[in-house]
């Protein structure tokens, strides 16, 4: 009988913290040995020349998640997962929403339905709190951390979902006593619907306008106070979607001051801007997401922030709405006001490929800040390491396999979710995705995935290390 199921030989093995040339020894999913000349397995994959890295975690991604307005997510876990898996993505965490009025257990038996069976790699939730009632806050939020869900997100903007400053603090409150470790979607609402409101009376009501009423100072303004209420209550929060220096100086300014405060960007803050919200017609509408791309200047300090260690999470933030389809961009049509247009663009599969080819490869981060970015750093923050987001004895063997001269050109027609564009068209990338395993499994090869829906497991989060308090008992 053969020692190990797989053994990938050869390859450079690129972890958070180390690079170095060795064979990797697989058994029932998990990683059994690492070292020189292994041998005895059933299967052998050839890694000459290929870096192996752990698979990506994608922390931060909607799929199929019930909106109240009529818009509907193209992506559900079937069509989400496998085009993750296509990108080298092995892990997904996309969110149960709490719809006002509703229970928040009821909304996480309701995304188990939505997922039971479809996943093709695996996946955790997040949870979405718009209503903290007592229940929520006492009972039910206490016993879903306590059960595997120990992360969830708030927003300070968007009418159907947003939190007062008391809300917020209620809830900090109870993470901190509870170990769950807070998103938090930070833009300030009333600058939004006052700017909302002025382009609108002005008729400056195209797409483009969808950037000036989410203005940078909004975006501070909300950091701040995120931070304020986070060190008042003496807890960790992480700020999801950061666009630009505004909000930067402040998680920065928050960090030099010792304070736990974390920080995630996504693909379209370093390779949008303002402009491809300009497009002819209703064409902008794609890129419309929040907060906005900005300029060339917020471009550099993200690119900043990912190679000095500000940020510590890079996720996609997909948010999957069809350009034609009156269920996506076009629920009000194709002359819509800008704020009718649904929030969020797709990036499932093109989140590694750009940060490797643009990132690593053109030298503004190196590849272990790569792998810590995109899947340590995320398996940490959310309770998930060291099962997920490294290549260690004991870990599950979650790799993917990338060949970093391969030319990729990013077309719509090749990718797998089920959006009828993306914003990347005709990027010319280097480095791909060759090889991805999730447990051990190939779930895809050459870009292509090829395992069936299901092979994806539900995985329980422990309360995360990095969502303790600093210190001191505040008695809340
Ligand atoms: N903004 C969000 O807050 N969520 C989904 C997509 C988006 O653009
Ligand atoms: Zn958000
Ligand atoms: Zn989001």
């Amino acid at each position: 009988m053969s020692h190990f199921d797989t053994l990938i030989t050869n390859g450079l093995i690129i972890t958070a913290a180390d690079r170095y040339h060795a064979d990797i020894g697989i058994k029932d999913g998990r990683i059994v040995a690492l070292g020189q000349g292994l041998s005895g397995a059933e299967e052998v994959i050839d890694a000459a020349g290929l870096w192996v890295m752990p698979g990506g975690i994608d922390a931060h991604c909607h799929l199929d998640q019930p909106l109240g307005d009529g818009a509907v997510m193209a992506d559900d876990f079937e069509t989400g997962t496998r085009s993750a898996a296509a990108g080298g993505t092995t892990t997904v965490i996309p969110f149960a929403a709490q719809q006002k009025g509703q229970g928040l257990r009821a909304a996480v038996e309701d995304y188990h339905r939505r997922s039971d069976g479809k996943a093709s790699i695996d996946y955790a939730f997040h949870m979405i709190v718009t209503d903290p009632t007592e229940t929520v806050l006492k009972e039910e939020l206490p016993a879903l951390i306590q059960e595997g869900y120990s992360s969830f997100k708030i927003y300070l903007t968007y009418d159907d979902l947003k939190l007062n400053d008391r809300e917020v603090l209620e809830v900090l409150a109870m993470a901190r006593r509870e170990g769950g470790m807070v998103m938090i979607h930070a833009e300030n609402a009333d600058c939004i619907a006052y700017l909302t409101e002025l382009l609108e009376s002005q008729g400056k009501t195209a797409p483009r306008y969808h950037g000036e009423a989410h203005s940078a100072i909004a975006e501070r303004e909300a950091t701040h106070r995120a931070i304020s209420l986070a060190e008042l209550i003496d807890v960790p929060i992480l700020i999801v979607h950061v666009s630009g220096p505004e909000a930067i100086e402040q998680i920065r300014w928050a960090q030099g001051r010792g304070l736990r405060v974390y920080g995630e960007t996504c693909p379209q803050y370093l390779m949008l801007t303002a402009a491809d919200l300009d497009q002819e017609g209703f064409e902008g509408a794609k890129c419309v997401c929040s907060p906005p791309p900005r300029d060339p200047k917020a471009q550099e300090a993200v690119w900043q922030a990912l190679e000095n260690g500000v940020f510590q999470v890079f996720s996609s933030d997909h948010a999957p709405f069809r350009y034609d389809d009156p269920q996506g961009k076009k629920l009000h049509g194709e002359h819509a006001d800008f704020h009718h247009i649904p929030n969020g663009i797709p990036g499932l599969e093109t989140r590694l490929p750009i940060l490797f080819s643009e990132g690593v490869l053109k030298e503004r981060i190196d590849a272990t800040r790569f792998v810590a970015l995109t899947a340590t750093n995320p398996a940490k923050i959310y309770g998930l390491y060291p099962r997920k987001g490294t290549i260690a004895i004991g870990s599950d063997a979650d790799l993917t396999l990338w060949d970093p001269r391969a030319p990729l050109t990013v077309r719509n027609e090749r990718l797998h979710h089920a959006v009828d564009y993306t914003p990347y068209e005709g990027l010319e990338l280097t480095g791909r995705p060759v090889l991805t395993l999730c447990r051990g499994a190939v779930v895809s090869r050459d870009g292509e995935p090829s395992v069936a829906p299901g092979h994806g497991r539900f995985l329980k989060c422990d309360k995360p290390q990095p969502a303790r308090p600093r210190g001191a008992a505040k008695g809340f």
